[in-house]
């Protein structure tokens, strides 16, 4: 019996995802093949449940612990994924990896460097002043205008930081962040519904979760761009963007021609039809 195909489909926020697997399996049902579905993450198990805490802001987690428990919630599934692909199941997944990859890249940190030096120009500006209240050398001019900087100082901070955020050095490497899913099951074809930030912002207010912005899902759209050269290089053919801009039976029509040529070409078997690995 032939294996099973290994279906992913990836997107932004409100790019009609979860639809479309739906739809997608609903096809592959009615073409008489066995499917399943794998969300992630998987809010159901126990990793799930921390990563539910967090994306609904409940818990705070360092950005590379959280970025470890969402491929540790993938890991958590990969035995059973490959249980049905084995029996000949059709596993759709909606989101991996991929995901993985793009939200936790998109990250930004807080600019440091620029903390540190305003940090030392407040210092100097705090010496200056309290040199100037002992020696009295100076006009009373200066010393008042130093005296007025020295009291702004814990106000500063926070001023300074509204700028730091718009720094756009990335939080986390990009290497670091596809590290820990090398090996999963490599996906036979991933989907990738392309829809614009600002359309997929106007099909609906976003939810309360995390990340359900168009300032994170602009960086995570820039991310998703290099984690498909990353495809292209490590598993060429292997990644496609499908857009998503259209209706939805427009969407699923292209979803379900694309499906159906790899599920065909994993079926005949033959060469490269075997199960892959991730980044090997
Ligand atoms: P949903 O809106 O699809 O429930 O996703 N995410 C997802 C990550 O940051 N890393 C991951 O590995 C995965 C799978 C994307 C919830 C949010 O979780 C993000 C949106
Ligand atoms: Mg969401």
């Amino acid at each position: 019996m032939p294996r099973g195909a290994l279906i992913v489909l990836e997107g932004l926020d409100r790019s009609g995802k979860s639809t479309q697997v739906d739809r997608l399996v609903a096809h592959l049902q009615a073409s008489g093949r066995d499917a399943r579905v794998h969300k992630f993450p998987d809010r159901t198990t126990s990793i799930g449940q921390m990563i539910n805490s967090y994306l609904q802001s409940k818990s705070e987690l360092d950005d590379h612990a959280i970025h470890l428990l969402f491929a540790a919630n993938r890991w958590e599934c990969a035995a059973q994924i490959e249980k049905d692909l084995a029996a000949g199941t059709t596993v759709v997944c909606d989101r991996y990896a991929f995901s993985g990859i793009a939200f936790t890249a998109a990250k930004v940190r807080r600019d440091t460097r620029n903390w540190g030096l305003a940090a030392l120009q407040l210092s100097k500006a705090n010496d200056c002043a309290a040199g100037l209240r002992v020696s009295r050398a100076s006009s009373e001019l200066a010393v008042n205008w130093w005296y007025s900087l020295a009291r702004l100082t814990p106000i500063l901070p926070p001023l300074l930081s509204t700028h730091a955020t718009t720094d756009t050095s990335q939080g986390i490497d990009f290497t670091y962040c596809l590290t820990p899913d090398t090996g999963l099951p490599l996906p036979d074809t991933t989907l990738f519904l392309t829809l614009s930030p600002e359309v997929a912002s106007k099909r609906g207010a976003y939810g309360e979760e995390r990340y359900e912005t168009l300032d994170t899902q602009t960086r995570v759209r820039e991310q998703f761009a290099l984690v498909g050269r990353e495809m292209a290089a490590r598993h060429p053919g292997r990644w496609e963007e499908v857009s998503a801009e259209g209706t939805m039976d427009a969407v699923e029509a292209k979803v379900w021609t694309r499906v159906q040529a790899v599920v065909k070409r994993v079926e005949a078997g033959g060469e490269g039809s075997e199960l892959g690995r991730l980044w090997v």
